[in-house]
């Protein structure tokens, strides 16, 4: 059977190259979805997820994330939390309760304790030093932009069962509101995933990317026939001209999804790059250009 890692950015990568011989060796896509995305998050220098995450407007890393399981929709998220090491683990352990598969703040945080998840302070000096940097430019009337930072990782994993499985995990986006939730807990708009069809991620503006599930429509659009590619296309960007027209505004939305045999594709509106890997290609890295 066909084994295959699809994730947003360029960070995703790690992810896919820590990752991909599980797969080969016959690992289960959950567990290939958390290992990449905690190789992820544990990696100072990748501004948008885990250690080393920009904070929000008080200068704290407050984190999103969710774990999905295709074969079973089992899933689990958690929004706005601090201090927790790695969120796609606690979203994964949440995905397997019956009960309270969503959790924000602290009661995500009692959850981790609960479970002996370790605790870490997530802000480095780096992260600290652009954030004073940013406080800064704001007092001297500098104006923040939606956009001052960003970055989610997605990740989606098929194994030679044919299981499927997805995780998002991120700090969102840079000075954001303390509290302040995103796309990447919300299935649907940030995640779905279905082992008998395919799965998708998103990555972007989440107040624009919430406004429709395009994660799950993709899905949709894949279960009742349509090509994975010809599903994001006709998914993604009939939304997005949508938005425009009816709002004026439109921020950045870019997609990765997969089939169950492995097949894949994109759809963005911004420069955008994304990580695959599968039995025939070593982990490597592509960059979208919208329109092309
Ligand atoms: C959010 N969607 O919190 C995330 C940020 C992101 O590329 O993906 N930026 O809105």
């Amino acid at each position: 059977m066909k084994y295959a890692m699809i994730g947003t950015w360029r960070m995703a990568q790690d992810g896919v190259v820590a990752a991909l011989p599980s797969l080969a060796q016959g690992g289960i896509a959950g567990d290939a979805v958390e290992q990449a995305i905690m190789t992820i998050e544990d990696y100072p220098y990748f501004k948008s997820v885990g250690y080393g995450g920009l904070p929000n407007e008080h200068g704290i890393v407050e984190m999103d994330s969710a774990f999905m399981n295709g074969d079973n929709f089992q899933l689990g998220a958690v929004g706005g939390v601090r201090n927790i090491a790695n969120p796609i683990k606690l979203s994964r352990l949440l995905s397997q309760q019956r009960v309270n598969n969503v959790l924000v703040g602290a009661g995500a945080e009692e959850f981790a304790d609960e479970h002996l998840l370790p605790r870490k302070g997530m802000l480095s000096a780096r992260a600290k030093k652009r954030w004073d940097k940013k406080v800064d430019q704001v007092k001297q009337g500098g104006r923040l932009t939606p956009y001052d930072g960003h970055d989610t990782v997605g990740m989606l994993a098929l194994d030679r069962s044919g299981s499927m499985a997805v995780g998002t995990s991120t700090s969102g986006l840079f000075m954001k509101h303390a509290g302040r939730v995103g796309d990447s807990p919300l299935a649907g708009n940030g995640f779905y995933v279905d082992s008998q069809v395919g799965g998708a991620a998103a990555t972007g503006l989440g107040e624009d990317m919430m406004k429709r599930p395009l994660c799950f429509e993709i899905v949709q659009a894949m279960e009742r026939g349509a090509n994975v590619q010809t599903a994001v296309d006709q998914t993604v960007y009939p939304f997005i001209e949508k938005l425009g027209q009816r709002n004026g505004q439109v921020g950045e939305f870019s997609y990765v999804a997969m089939d169950n045999q492995g097949n894949y594709a994109i759809a963005t509106n911004v420069e955008f790059s994304f990580a695959v890997g599968n039995e025939y290609l070593k982990p490597t890295v592509y960059v979208a250009i919208p329109g092309e």
